[in-house]
This record gives C-alpha cells, sequence and structure tokens, in this order.
C-alpha cells in the first residue's frame, strides 16, 4: 500500500466565514483542545507501556495502542454528548439496519476530532508513520454494499449535523467475505475480523435483553374483564450491546453506534446444568451465539433463510427493548409523547419485524391498548425502499413465522385485517385490490410482505434518488401512493465528504483548501467556487499533479494485489461495485474485448491507451455473477499476456474490494463506470464518491447519475443507453440478435467469445454468458446498449486526449459535486422525516 500521507497538509488557519454554527459541547472540546496533545502523547505511551504489556514495538500492539488512546479521547464528549441530549430533551432517532459498513476508523477517526496533525508528531518519536499503523486496522465489513455504506456515511453526517441518533445493528462474527481469486475464479473464505480484538468498542453488559424464539401463546382475561395475551415457553437469547462512537467532525458530538451480540442466556444454561445436561447446555450456547455468527452475503435478498429471520428478529426486539427502558426510565409509563421524541428508521426492510414487536412491547409488556399502541408505531416509523429488483423484495412464509414468533404472526394479522378495513373503504367491492394489497401474500405458500407491512406501519417512505422514488410510486407501491400520497418523499443519497474526500484525498484536499479555505468539508456546496478556477492554468496543472500521484498510488495497489502493471500515462477506467447482471460488467468487459480487437486488427487511430479496473464481490449462490468474475479475469490474462496489448490496454480485476480500497481507488480514477441498465439501480453511491474526487462518469439515465448529471451539464458527463420507459418498451419486442448483426463491433466480440479464445483450457465454460446475452428475454438488454456505449467510450478517448479539457471537465465535476454530500440528504431526513433539531 501507499505511504502517501491521508489527511490534509494545509488547512486555512480561520474557519472562512459563515461556516455552520458550532453546537454547545463544542466549547467544551475547545478548551481540551490544547490539552489533547499531551493526553494522547500520554495515553499512547501509557497503552503500549502497560495495557499491552509489549516491550517489543510491534506494530500490531502499536496500532491497538493508538487507538485505544483515541477511544479515551473520545469518552469525556461521549458521556457529554449524552447527558446534553437527555437534559435538552432532544429528540432522539433509531436507525436501525442489518448492515453498517464502517471500513477503518483510526483515520477517520483522528480527521473528525483534528487530531491528525498531533497525531503524526507524537509518532515521529516512535519512528514509525500513521499510514504504517493505519494499515494495521482490518475493515469493520459488517455490510455487502451500498446500503451498508450508506448507513455508515449517515452516522458520520448525523454526528456532525449535531443529531442524536443512534445505529443499532448487529455485531456479526465474520463480516463480508474475503474474496480470493484462484484461477481466475471467486473463492470465499471467513472475515475473522475480531480474532485480535476490537480497539473500538466498549462491552456494556448493563444494557442486556433478553430476546424471546420459539414457544407458544395464550391469553387469559384480568379481574377488569381485560384479555392479555402470553407468549409462554420460549427459548430466550440474550442480546448483549456492544457500543461504538461516531464523533462527529470538528464538534465535539459524540454519537453511538450499538451492535448486538447474542449470547446464551444464564437462565437457558442453568436450568440444562441443574438437570445434569451439561453438554446440551454448551449446545443450547452455540444455538444461541449463531444468530450473530455472520453476516448473509447477499445484496439482493435470499429469501426464507431461517437464520436471517432470527438475525432481524434479534436486532429489531433488542433496539425496541433498548428504547422503551430508556424511555421508561426518564418519563415513565406514559407513552403518549414518545413519538414526539423518538423517530425510528428503517434501512430497508430488513428490519421491518419491528413493527408488529412494537406493538407486541406496548400491548403485551407496557400493557397499552391496540389503538394507542398503533398510534405510537405508525407515528414513529418511517421505512427507506433500496431496491427496485421485484425479486429483492423480501417475502417470510407464514409457517416460519408461526413457528419462530408466533405473538409476532398474530399481531401481524391483526395489523393487517384493520387496514384491509380502510382498503376496503377506499375501493369499495374491490376483492382483486385486497387481495394485491394485502401484508399477506396468498397461494401454496403464505408469505407475509414485508415491504407492504413497513409502509402501512410508517408515516413516511421514501426511495434514494429522484428516478427511483418516482419509478416506486408508479410501478412497485402504486396503490399505496394512491392510498396514502403524502407518506411518500425521495430523500437522493449522499456520502460524507470527511471520508470520501478529506480523509481518502489528502492531495486534493489540500489544494481545494489552498483556494477556498476548508468550510467545505461541512458545506459542500462551497465547492462550486472552483468552477471559476476551472481554466486558470496553475490550478489546472496542480489538479492534474495531483491526480497523476493519486495514480500511482492506484498503481501500486493494483501491481500489489494483481500483479498487472498500470501506467500513470494512461486513462484509468474504473468500475468497482456488487457484481450483479444488472449493473452490467458484463457491457464494460464486451468494450474491452472490443478495444482489444481493434488493437489486434491494427485500428488504433485516434485510441487512447487505457487501463481498466474491475473490481467486487459476487454473492457466493450467485453462478452469473461468479461466472461474469472468471470471465474478466480469463479476459484480462490474455490482453495483459499479449505484447500487441501492452502500449493500448491493460485489464486487471482487483481482488477483496472493500471500503479501505476504494480510498485508495476513487482518488485515482479517471472515468467512473456507472452503465447499470436503466430503472435497475437505486441510487447508486460509489458514482458520488467518484465524481467528488474528480472523475468523469460514463454513465445510463439511471439511478442519481440523473441528478449528478443534472447538477453537472451534459458537457462534463458521458451519457450513453436507453432511458428507463424505453427499456420498459422493449422488453416486448426485444430481439438482441438485430443489434449483434448490426454492431460490426459487437459481431465481432461475440465471435470471438464463442471461439473459446478466452477460455481455451476449459471448454464452453461461458457458454451461458454468450445465451444470456444472446437472448430475448436478457432483463438487462446488454446487445441494445453496446453501440451506444462504444460511441461513449470515442468521445472519453478523444476528451482524455485534450489534457486541459478533461482537466475542466475533472474541475467541474468535483464543484458540482455539493449536493453528494450525505450532510444534504440527512438534513433532509431531518427536516422532512424525523423533525428534529
Ligand atoms: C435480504 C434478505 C436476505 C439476505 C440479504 C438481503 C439483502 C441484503 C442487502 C438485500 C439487499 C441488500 C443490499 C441492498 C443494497 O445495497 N442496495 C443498494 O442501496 C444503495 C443505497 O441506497 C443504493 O445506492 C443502491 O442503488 C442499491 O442497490
Amino acid at each position: 500500500m501507499t505511504d502517501t500521507p491521508k489527511t490534509p497538509t494545509r488547512r486555512a488557519k480561520k474557519p472562512a466565514a459563515g461556516r455552520q454554527k458550532k453546537p454547545a459541547v463544542a466549547a467544551e472540546t475547545a478548551q481540551t483542545a490544547a490539552m489533547s496533545h499531551d493526553s494522547l502523547t500520554a495515553a499512547f505511551a501509557r497503552q503500549l507501556r502497560y495495557d499491552l504489556c509489549w516491550d517489543d514495538q510491534n506494530e500490531e500492539a502499536m496500532f491497538d495502542a493508538l487507538a485505544l488512546s483515541v477511544k479515551e479521547q473520545l469518552l469525556d464528549n461521549w458521556r457529554n454528548t449524552r447527558k446534553q441530549d437527555l437534559q435538552q430533551g432532544k429528540k432522539h432517532v433509531a436507525y436501525l439496519s442489518l448492515e453498517f459498513l464502517m471500513g477503518r476508523t483510526l483515520g477517520n477517526a483522528l480527521l473528525n476530532m483534528q487530531l491528525t496533525q498531533e497525531c503524526r508528531q507524537l509518532l515521529q518519536e516512535y519512528a514509525v508513520s500513521l499510514e504504517t499503523l493505519e494499515q494495521q486496522e482490518h475493515d469493520a465489513g459488517l455490510g455487502n454494499g451500498g446500503l451498508g455504506r450508506l448507513a455508515a456515511c449517515f452516522l458520520d453526517s448525523c454526528a456532525t449535523l449535531d443529531l442524536n441518533v443512534t445505529g443499532y445493528g448487529i455485531r456479526y462474527e465474520y463480516g463480508m467475505f474475503l474474496q480470493k481469486i484462484v484461477d481466475g475464479y471467486q473463492v470465499e473464505q471467513p472475515d475473522r475480523w475480531l480474532r485480535d480484538g476490537n480497539p473500538w468498542e466498549v462491552r456494556v453488559p448493563q444494557h442486556n435483553v433478553t430476546v424471546q424464539f420459539f414457544g407458544h401463546t395464550q391469553s387469559y382475561v384480568d379481574s377488569k374483564g381485560r384479555r392479555h395475551m402470553l407468549w409462554c415457553d420460549t427459548q430466550d437469547v440474550m442480546a448483549v450491546a456492544y457500543d461504538v462512537p461516531i464523533p462527529g467532525y470538528g464538534n465535539g458530538r459524540v454519537n453511538t453506534l450499538r451492535l448486538w451480540k447474542a449470547e446464551a442466556t444464564n437462565e437457558f444454561d442453568l436450568a440444562e446444568f441443574n438437570q445434569g445436561d451439561y453438554t446440551e447446555a454448551v449446545a443450547a450456547k452455540n444455538q444461541a451465539e449463531q444468530i450473530t455468527m455472520v453476516l448473509y452475503p447477499n445484496d439482493s435478498s435470499e429469501n426464507g433463510k431461517e437464520l436471517r429471520l432470527r438475525q432481524q428478529y434479534f436486532l429489531s426486539s433488542a433496539s425496541l427493548q433498548d428504547l422503551l427502558r430508556q424511555w421508561v426510565q426518564q418519563h415513565g409509563m406514559d407513552f403518549s409523547e414518545f413519538p414526539r421524541y423518538n423517530a425510528i428508521q428503517l434501512n430497508d426492510t430488513h428490519p421491518a419485524i419491528a413493527v408488529p414487536e412494537l406493538m407486541r412491547l406496548l400491548v403485551d409488556v407496557y400493557e397499552l391498548e391496540w389503538d394507542a399502541a398503533w398510534h405510537i408505531v405508525s407515528n414513529c416509523m418511517a421505512y427507506t425502499n433500496h431496491t427496485l429488483l421485484p425479486e429483492a423484495l423480501e417475502r417470510w412464509p407464514v409457517r416460519m413465522l408461526a413457528h419462530m414468533l408466533p405473538r409476532i404472526l398474530d399481531i401481524i394479522y391483526e395489523i393487517n385485517a384493520r387496514y384491509l378495513d380502510e382498503v376496503a373503504h377506499r375501493w369499495p367491492g374491490d376483492v382483486a385490490k385486497l387481495r394485491q394489497m394485502s401484508i399477506i401474500e396468498e397461494g401454496d405458500e403464505p408469505a407475509v410482505r414485508m415491504a407492504y407491512l413497513a409502509i402501512v406501519a410508517s408515516y413516511s417512505v421514501n426511495g434514494v434518488a429522484a428516478l427511483h422514488t418516482q419509478l416506486l410510486t408508479t410501478g412497485l407501491f402504486r396503490d399505496f401512493h394512491e392510498l396514502w400520497p403524502a407518506k411518500f418523499n425521495n430523500r437522493t443519497n449522499g456520502v460524507t465528504p470527511r471520508r470520501w474526500l478529506a480523509y481518502c484525498n489528502p492531495r486534493l484536499t489540500a489544494l481545494i483548501s489552498s483556494r477556498l479555505g476548508d468550510g467545505w468539508i461541512t458545506e459542500l456546496g462551497r465547492l462550486s467556487a472552483l468552477n471559476a478556477l476551472s481554466t486558470d492554468a496553475d490550478f489546472c496543472r496542480e489538479w492534474r499533479q495531483v491526480k497523476q500521484l493519486n495514480k500511482q498510488a492506484l498503481a501500486q495497489l493494483v501491481q500489489e494485489r494483481c500483479h498487472v502493471e498500470f501506467s500513470p500515462e494512461m486513462l484509468f477506467d474504473v468500475q468497482v461495485k456488487r457484481i450483479h447482471e444488472y449493473k452490467r460488467q458484463l457491457l464494460n468487459i464486451l468494450h474491452v474485448i472490443h478495444l482489444y480487437q481493434r488493437i489486434l486488427s491494427g485500428d488504433t487511430h485516434g485510441m487512447q491507451p487505457r487501463c481498466v479496473l474491475i473490481g467486487g464481490k459476487a454473492a457466493p449462490g450467485y453462478a452469473m455473477a461468479k461466472l461474469i468474475i472468471k470471465l474478466a479475469n480469463n479476459v484480462a490474462h490474455m490482453i495483459n499476456g499479449d505484447s500487441r496489448a501492452k502500449p493500448w490496454l491493460r485489464l486487471a480485476f482487483l481482488p477483496d474490494y472493500n471500503v479501505s480500497a476504494m480510498e485508495t481507488i476513487c482518488p485515482g480514477t479517471d472515468l467512473s463506470e456507472q452503465i447499470s441498465t436503466a430503472g435497475k439501480e437505486a441510487s447508486g453511491t460509489g458514482n458520488m464518491k467518484f465524481m467528488m474526487n474528480g472523475a468523469l462518469t460514463l454513465g445510463t439515465l439511471d439511478g442519481a447519475n440523473i441528478e449528478m448529471l443534472e447538477e453537472v451539464g451534459e458537457d462534463n458527463f458521458f451519457l450513453f443507453g436507453l432511458n428507463a420507459p424505453a427499456v420498459d418498451e422493449l422488453r416486448m419486442h426485444y430481439r438482441p440478435w438485430e443489434y449483434i448483426a448490426a454492431s460490426e463491433a459487437l459481431s465481432g466480440v461475440m465471435s470471438l467469445l464463442k471461439s473459446g479464445y478466452f477460455n481455451l483450457q476449459e471448454p464452453d465454460i461461458f457458454a451461458p454468458i454468450v445465451a444470456a446475452i444472446e437472448s430475448p428475454s436478457d432483463p438487462w438488454m446488454l446487445a441494445a446498449d453496446f453501440e451506444s456505449l462504444r460511441l461513449a467510450q470515442l468521445e472519453v478517448a478523444k476528451a482524455y486526449q485534450d489534457p486541459q479539457r478533461w482537466t475542466t471537465m475533472s474541475i467541474h465535476n468535483t464543484a458540482a459535486s455539493g449536493r453528494f454530500s450525505s450532510d444534504e440528504t440527512i438534513a433532509g431526513y431531518r427536516d422532512h422525516i424525523w423533525h428534529c433539531r
């Protein structure tokens, strides 16, 4: 890895005028800032010498010592934040998510605490660089991709915007698998990220709660004639809280990410033990602890897995019990004001079982009447949808719920019955409508439609980009939009400029801040001032120099991980994201093959030498995605081994793409590929990270690409392909062979692919890929968009060959990225959904 500085080397001394007002906790921080160097230094020395009992100066031990010392510096602010929120009665938001893709913490925490320089200084005395220690940290890979990383960016923005937000998630023992490439194939290996301990977490056993599973329900009528439900003979699991601090940028706020670990309850152990069955007791312990053992590595739902449902209920129940316990501690048993002081944001339907669980807790445990409880639930819950793919909509078999969560199923039935009355009222006599909109899907295997459950209970339902929200309200959720139009709203995604510019691109940060000051770090809209510098010769030269150095760092990463030589003089063309057919990595590969054929035929006139990088993980059970990885590797092998191609073209597949890899990739990229079939990518967020770092986008009219294009203008964006309505229209009469026949380039590519040129040792392995492209039912319509992509890539080449033009376009992209800060997005959630300050 690179040894380049990771944080701003120059920062304007005074904050620029009009910076956000610092919140109250900041005053305290300023006081302690002067002491922080001493205390960090002292804490580090103490950690190293005593707490870690390590006399040798080992880099792992030094990382641990540093991380623990940094955490120590956060503790006072952490406690104060909690105290002040309570005193001020600040509205609390619980962000429930099965995924938080945090990546590494050290560098980002130092940046937010503004301790990077101090830290560098102190490490000088130990003759070790901050970068070396940063690289000792394992990524916290507690997520699959976009949805999980979005949750992580949101936590950063919530803390920075001084909002009282707690992230609730699962402390998976094994995060996202590590990807190895063997003979071109993806091989999954377990990610034991906690093996050496996690210095950032604090175990908080005083917050333990018990979560129930299985058993059966019983009712009884009390002396006052009120009916009560009991859920009995359950198998109980203990949820143990592990808290991780989330510091805001330069404001002294420290929020909490609370991750739950499943452990066997003592009672359970003891009962077995008393019967003398020691081995059964230990086995039960294992069963309980399985719940939080592993993250499901699918980024589109894998329906019906029992353990996954257990994870969802475990997270939901533990988090809600935690919220209610805190409420009762402060307000007693009166819940009427609960929604005024609490919002619960559901990150997709994964935690939607929280809806009936909150009803259960309020009705069965806290003894509220149904209507009062429903009033509370339906004024707290808000649901974010992240997908348009119908196969990704979660459905849980009624049978499974009846067995695992019998009381919860009863409550879902009751919610459904009452809600269907409303539907019947709105559409009298329309039985088809009732069936269509029911939370319960009928059929051979009746199932609960989790998205419907979430919509019915939520006061807000949002999509994650303008097109996505529009397609939700006119497609997937049309009936619901008709019934409750006011619930629906759009919140276009964003990414945190702290990690995705200030931290990961210190050179560009220094350059930007040298002209604009550093106010842009918390007000990204200020980057628009760069437009005025886009033709300034000095500024452009420096901009190019920065990109060149960042490309060297990326080239080094590619050399180390792929053993492919990337030359920083060439165009760096990058597509990194989960491997999925709708994202069309295959279309990218087809274009690379086409370039290769041009080279072989001597048609290199006007060709721009380029290095293409593809990276991403395939779900372990997704055969086609895995085959696309194999194809990328085989094509790379042929091209990189062919001396004729060397001056023009290189292709590399980067193994184990993750958050820390992206921190080196996006600063060093010239061209970002966002080429999904229009109407399929809900938003995309990688696209925004690239844009912020001055990459140009080659993209379809999909997800947030559309809004990026709107911001930056057509002159600074390479647009191609069918739009969403055209894709839908074409589906009825799609004949891919006509597109293939009409394109000399695509025919050539298909012939070479079919000839077995890329799989000489393994005949026929790519037949499923050829068949998919040639199928009239190819949902992703690769053939239809190929020519358009090829032409757009010609424009890319032309633009890149005019360095001044490219640089100006690059600057315009960074300048226009202000709207895609997650601060903007979170300000939207704050003002339009959470209504908190
Ligand atoms: C569900 C059930 C069982 C197992 C796994 C899952 C599952 C897990 C993760 C389903 C979906 C996901 C992840 C989805 C995701 O990452 N969606 C992406 O969300 C981003 C943030 O909004 C968007 O930018 C992307 O467009 C969207 O694909």
